[in-house]
């Protein structure tokens, strides 16, 4: 049992579809907290800090141009093994995959292009978490 944090994004596909209070809704109801909360439309640097790993591959360019299309909501949230779990409620990456009841499953749509517009990013490990806290909330 261990008490972490996640970077967690609603993307800009979920911001405009008004999905941001139920994504927070379903963090809360599982028992996670909200150690911080902010809209902003990222920049490009931003964004290629956060998808560092991703450069090169097919689908890096429309996903940096896609993340920067609008606001997003950044959150950090807080709980017990928090981020695999939080990665549970989103579903598989492909919403096409993503079981029902998960968010990505219930909202995500797979556009069968480069781009897929899966509501919702968790940080995917402990290292992870941390770098991506410290993009997207350097005062934290
Ligand atoms: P996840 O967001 O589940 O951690 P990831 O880190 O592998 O998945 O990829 C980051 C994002 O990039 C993902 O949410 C959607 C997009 N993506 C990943 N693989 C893709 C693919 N094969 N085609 C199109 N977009 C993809
Ligand atoms: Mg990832």
């Amino acid at each position: 049992m261990t008490t972490e944090r996640s970077l967690v994004l609603i993307k800009p596909d979920g911001f405009q579809r008004g999905l941001t209070g139920e994504v927070l809704r379903r963090i809360e109801a599982k028992g996670y907290t909200l150690g911080a909360l902010a809209i902003v439309t990222p920049t490009r640097e931003l964004l290629a800090k956060h998808y560092a790993e991703h450069e090169g591959k097919p689908f890096y360019e429309p996903l940096l141009e896609f993340m920067s299309s609008g606001p997003v909501t950044a959150a950090v949230i807080e709980g017990q093994d928090c981020i695999k779990g939080f990665r549970s409620l989103a579903g598989a990456t492909n919403p096409t995959d993503a079981a029902p009841g998960t968010i990505r499953g219930d909202f995500g749509r797979d556009w069968g292009t480069q781009v897929q517009q899966n509501i919702v990013h968790g940080s995917d490990s402990p290292d992870s978490a941390s770098r991506e806290i410290g993009i997207w909330f350097p005062e934290l």
